[in-house]
């Protein structure tokens, strides 16, 4: 039927036009006559949707037919962003839908500037998720995203009198034509209760937990389509909603109890109202645990479900499911897995273990210990009492294990259980995942090795070393630079003669031969220019602050964390600032003027990173107001980063900032971001930065700071000797006291993290090598020529950081996956 009737299948300017003008008549009810950006906006992204429906299809009905290994990537946080651009591009539909748009007197990037992020992350590990969908996806890997749909994404972010105020991302307002409502697709999940035992029929001790029906919820799926680029495959996120189980209850009403009997309702709808907006930072609210558990067991039920079509005994379930665990939020689904096979199908407890442990890899995406996740006992008692019982046991037969490795070792037992002994108990989620997985990984190559060296000691004591890998994450091309940097994009393609480079990212290497052509270097320039032209109008749109396209553009957006230091980068700004004002005008006209652009969420709980942003906004107000410097610097807090203005920010940097304490940042992606678009960057030695400074060479990368296993010593000194803080930090830290700033009393709590603290992130140490790092940027910057190669240098050896490179290697090395090509039908 589908060949019969053609549903979604043309891709030329006339049957997108036909659908186009279908979708506004009856899918929106208006007029043709009345059609603003934002109706034209979803008349397109509907007809874009009736084509990635047809390959969904496909690929369901292609890998149901082929009944392959699948792998199920299990994520809290999925920060996908817009998809309109993402999906015409995949599908290669851009340039005939930019036709018939413009046809019909639109023009295609109004179109697109009227969707709304889809935001269901806080930075990092959600961004990760959402390239390595696109990865399977364009490598046909038969793969499967579960998550929750959010009722709000991350918060938005304004600022006001400096200081940021959030406000709710109700991000469902309109129709969202990027999910396929599954109203049919519900799960029963349970809560609360209590578990009987009783001996079944063969004498075999058995548990059943039983709850009353008010504590159970329903799962409803929604299925997100990923279409994959240059194929027609197309895999699928399923994010589940919360809804109430039991109807409204007429009795109770009846009884005068309506408040109560709605009052359970609505708490059901809860559960997946709100993304936790902390990143790196265990809160420990039940309403989060809660969170975790209804998606893990919706998920779990619908893999199971899955698996049982195909009628294969249990002892082929690895050889049919893999499951990665994205950090240890899902972490539950390891013992929600053994209760399903033990209570439910009744399979012996070892051979079950044998199962769960070979289907589940776990990675870890942090080493900070305020971000380690555990669970008081009594909590998890309550909420799931079979599996707290479950857990118990899992962790006896662990460290009776152990202890017949290393009797006599108590301290290890306790180093190494799953419970934590404290008051009250605690469940170490990590230990529970590390247990319960064949295969635990780092993202970076350093971070994996600290994970072994640190927090992971242990458990590599007693797994041995082959247990614990690197898997270094990677971003997708498509979105990243294709996308993101057009103008870009077609220069390198016309350069290495084809497209082929999106799909294989090592030929960007063929740029390499291009570096002394005059010619092409003034093109790069040109591109690069007029990405910084598009940043420079975004940020008079939403700062009023105008800057000059010519300037240096020195970048640091992410997440706002003591541990990334932001709050070095602006005292480092304020002792540019100062030395700039005691230059005579002939000296400052040898100076190369800067753009030092800052954007980034602090959680809304984390003070001090509250203050960091205040701090740099106050800076600015002095700075850009300050004519005596004659524009040769300015700072700029471009509000609300998420996804899609990144997309604007990165591709018009000429540095950018990745300066955590060393051994803090696990990776890092937009630093692969940053130097895939020909942006260098200045760094600590820490997480990807390391890697990417192999890939790059030392040319034309700036690296400074004290390095990771330096930083044991130097906290250590800080806090039992009186260290004097670095002389030129002094002088910044005396200007804000001074009041140079504002009001320096809102600073204190700030300022005393460096010196009446421990300067726990190591600013003092690292100040001076910083503002070295920053002499030699100015300097290189003045060469434009050489400049331009290290950035074309710099794009030409990012081939290692694509997402498709770190997808085949999970793929290979953990998942044991085959690609399903997927039909051309
Ligand atoms: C429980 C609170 C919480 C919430 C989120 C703890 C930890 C997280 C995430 C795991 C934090 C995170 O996003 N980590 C980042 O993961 C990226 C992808 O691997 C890395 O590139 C970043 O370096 C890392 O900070």
């Amino acid at each position: 039927l589908w060949e019969k009737y053609g549903v979604g299948e043309a891709d030329d300017k006339e049957s997108f036009q036909k659908s186009f003008i279908r979708h506004v008549t009856t899918t929106l009810a208006r007029s043709v006559y009345n059609i603003d950006n934002f109706s034209a906006y979803q008349a397109t992204a509907h007809t874009v949707r009736d084509r990635l429906i047809k390959r969904w299809n496909d690929t369901q009905q292609a890998h149901t037919e082929v009944d392959p290994k699948r792998v199920y990537y299990l994520s809290l946080e999925f920060l996908l962003g817009r998809s309109l651009d993402n999906a015409l591009l995949n599908l290669g539909l851009k340039e005939n839908y930019g036709e018939g748009v413009k046809e019909l007197g639109f023009r295609m990037e109004d179109i697109l500037d009227e969707e709304v992020d889809a935001a269901l992350g806080n930075g990092g590990l959600g961004r990760l998720a959402a390239c390595y969908m696109d990865s399977l996806a364009t490598l046909d890997y038969p793969a499967w995203g579960y998550g929750l749909r959010y009722t709000y994404g991350i918060f938005q972010q304004r600022l006001k009198d400096g200081f940021q105020v959030e406000l709710p991302d109700y991000w469902l307002n309109f129709d969202n034509p990027w999910e396929l409502p599954r109203l049919d697709v519900t799960i029963d999940v349970k809560f609360c209760g209590t578990v009987n035992r009783y001996t079944d029929e063969t004498g075999k001790v058995r548990h059943v937990w039983v709850n009353e029906d008010k504590d159970t919820v329903q799962a409803v799926a929604y299925d997100v389509p990923i279409p994959g680029y240059g194929t027609k495959n197309c895999i699928n996120i399923r994010l589940w909603s919360s809804k109430p189980k039991r109807k409204f209850n007429l009795k109770r009403f009846n009884e005068g109890q309506y408040e109560q009997a709605v009052q359970e309702q609505m708490e059901a709808e809860n559960i997946t109202a709100v993304l936790y907006p902390n990143d790196n930072h265990m809160v420990g609210k039940e309403l989060r645990l809660k969170q975790q558990y209804f998606w893990v067991s919706a998920s779990l039920s619908d893999i199971v479900r899955r698996f049982k079509k195909s009628s294969k005994p249990w002892d082929e379930f690895s050889y049919q499911v893999a499951i990665q665990l994205n950090d240890t939020h899902p972490t539950l689904a390891i013992v929600e897995l053994q209760r399903i096979l033990v209570d439910l199908e009744g399979i012996d407890w070892d051979e079950a273990w044998k199962i769960v442990t070979n289907t589940f890899a776990f990675t870890n995406h942090t080493i900070l210990p305020e971000a380690m996740e555990r669970w008081p006992v009594p909590m998890v008692q309550y909420l799931l009492p079979r599996h707290m019982q479950i857990i118990f046991d899992i962790n006896l037969f662990f460290l009776q294990a152990v202890e017949r490795a290393y009797p006599d070792d108590r301290e290890l037992l306790a180093k190494l259980s799953i419970i934590e002994e404290s008051t009250p108990q605690f469940v170490r989620m990590a230990h529970l995942a590390i247990v319960g997985s064949h295969r635990v990984n780092g993202v970076a190559a350093l971070h994996s090795e600290l994970l072994k060296k640190t927090i992971f000691k242990d458990f590599v004591r007693y797994y041995g070393d082959e247990k614990f890998d690197n898997k270094t994450n990677g971003i997708t091309p498509r979105r990243w630079l294709h996308q993101a940097n057009p103008k870009l994009s077609e220069l390198i393609t016309e350069a290495l003669g084809s497209k082929n480079w999106l799909k294989n990212l090592e030929l960007l290497k063929g740029l390499k031969s291009h570096v002394d052509k005059v010619d092409f270097r003034k093109r790069w320039v040109t591109a690069k220019h007029s990405n910084k032209v598009r940043l420079a109008e975004y940020i008079k749109k939403s700062t009023g602050i105008i800057v000059n396209p010519n300037a240096l553009f020195d970048v640091q957006v992410k997440r706002i964390h003591e541990y990334k230091r932001q709050f070095m980068n602006i005292l480092g700004v304020i002792h540019r600032y100062n030395a700039l004002k005691k230059l005579t005008s002939q000296e400052r006209a040898d100076i190369v003027p800067r753009v030092v652009i800052f954007g980034g969420k602090a959680a809304p709980g984390y003070y001090i990173a509250k203050l960091v942003i205040k701090l740099i906004n106050s800076v600015a107000d002095v700075i850009n107001n300050d004519n005596s410097i004659e524009d040769t610097l300015k700072v700029v807090f471009i509000p609300d980063y998420n996804v899609s203005v990144a997309e604007i920010i990165i591709p018009a940097s000429d540095i950018s900032q990745h300066i955590s304490t060393a051994g803090t940042e696990a990776s890092g992606t937009s630093n692969m971001k940053f130097v895939l678009n020909g942006g260098l960057i200045l760094g600590t030695v820490d997480g990807a930065n390391i890697e990417i400074h192999e890939e790059i060479g030392d040319d034309n990368i700036f690296m400074f700071g004290n390095l990771a296993d330096q930083v044991d010593d130097l906290r250590h000194a800080h806090r039992y000797r009186n260290i004097p803080i670095d002389p030129s930090l002094q002088a910044v830290i005396n200007d804000i006291e001074s009041g140079h700033f504002g009001d320096s009393r809102i600073f204190a709590p700030l300022i005393n993290t460096i010196t009446h603290g421990k300067d726990y992130y190591l600013i003092s140490d690292d100040f001076q090598s910083y503002l070295d790092a920053q002499k030699l940027v100015d300097e290189a910057y003045k060469d434009k020529e050489e400049w331009t190669k290290k950035s074309i240098l710099c794009s030409a050896n990012m081939g290692k950081f694509s997402s498709d490179r770190a997808i085949q290697e999970y793929a290979e090395q953990i998942w044991n996956i085959d690609p399903v090509p997927a039909k051309r039908s």
